[in-house]
């Protein structure tokens, strides 16, 4: 007898070898159709499939259309992304931040700018940065058990991951969110990992009725290798604090908002109503694409 198609999601890959949740929770270990390969079609965690079981076994056979799909490390339809800074040791570097939001944007994930190490300095001027800016931002302490409670309500129904710089304590936050994952914490360098591990798998652990990603290995979230660039014409959208703003400008809408005469943006700038802070990494953004053709 035919065993019927099910759907479920990758939730874990190793070798060739995809742990796809069914319906009712239950895991299969299953295998990807032969013909993936000519396709150049490599199924990867998060991606949601349609396979057909057989036994606690399986096999897939089609890979739904992803929402996004990140490289390094291999995981697709991210629904959030927690970009992590500590707010000393080592101090917040908002270009970077701004940066992660900006592809977050350009990618459809939701951004979550979380200062950490709460208990170390004054956080709330960072925070404060991020909601001027309409973008979702809050501090937290793992070693005090602190403002924790956030990341539960937003990784509810939703496939999370976390991002930011070895020793800004995302490890420490996943083992106080999830004790049982035990992760390693001050680790001396996630690069010495890279070479160590041939096979770098990404795991979801299912939390607060959602997932989050662990991804071993990995210093942290990399957008295509890191070298990708939004092109110019899409980088003001990346800024969603421009939005009320950008179609006023004398030049919109192709204004750039750098030195056009009538810019509103500027003018937001320069009232307070746009933080500095992210104009300038705009305009740092701006820099690195301005000169490069629009095709691409
Ligand atoms: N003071 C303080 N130290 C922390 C906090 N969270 C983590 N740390 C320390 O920061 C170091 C790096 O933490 P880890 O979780 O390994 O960071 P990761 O590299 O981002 O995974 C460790 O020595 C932790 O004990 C915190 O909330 N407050
Ligand atoms: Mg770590
Ligand atoms: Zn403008």
């Amino acid at each position: 007898m035919e065993n019927k198609e099910q759907n479920g999601m990758i939730v874990q890959s190793i070798s060739g070898f995809y742990y796809v949740e069914a319906a009712d929770s239950v895991i299969y270990e299953c295998r990807a159709k032969g013909s993936f390969r000519k396709e150049k079609l490599s199924p990867v965690t998060g991606d949601g499939v349609t396979f057909v079981p057989d036994g606690d076994k399986g096999f897939i056979t089609k890979v739904e259309p992803r929402k996004n799909l990140f490289v390094r490390p291999p995981v697709a339809n991210i629904d959030r992304l927690f970009i992590v800074s500590s707010v000393d040791r080592p101090k917040p570097n908002l270009f970077v931040i701004d940066k992660l939001t900006a592809f977050c944007f350009y990618r459809g994930v939701e951004p979550v700018v979380v200062f950490s190490k709460a208990d170390l300095g004054d956080a709330d001027s960072f925070v404060s940065i991020y909601r001027q800016a309409g973008i979702d931002a809050f501090a937290c302490s793992a070693v005090c058990g602190e403002g924790l409670a956030p990341f539960a309500e937003r990784i509810e129904g939703k496939l999370c991951a976390f991002t930011g710089n070895s020793g800004v304590g995302k490890s420490s936050i996943l083992n106080a969110l999830i004790p049982s994952l035990s992760l390693p914490t001050n680790e001396i360098s996630d690069k010495l990992g890279r070479g160590r591990h041939t096979t770098r798998s990404v795991s979801l652990y299912p939390y607060a009725g959602g997932y989050v990603a662990d991804t071993p290995g990995f210093s942290s979230f990399e957008f295509e290798n890191g070298r990708e660039k939004i092109e110019k014409s899409a980088l003001a959208d990346c800024f969603p604090e421009f939005a009320p703003f950008a179609g006023r400008c004398r030049f919109s809408p192709s204004c750039a908002h750098r030195n056009d005469r009538g810019c509103a943006v500027r003018e937001a700038v320069s009232s307070g109503k746009i933080p500095e802070e992210r104009y300038r990494s705009y305009c740092r953004m701006h820099d690195e694409v301005k000169d490069l053709p629009e095709w691409k």
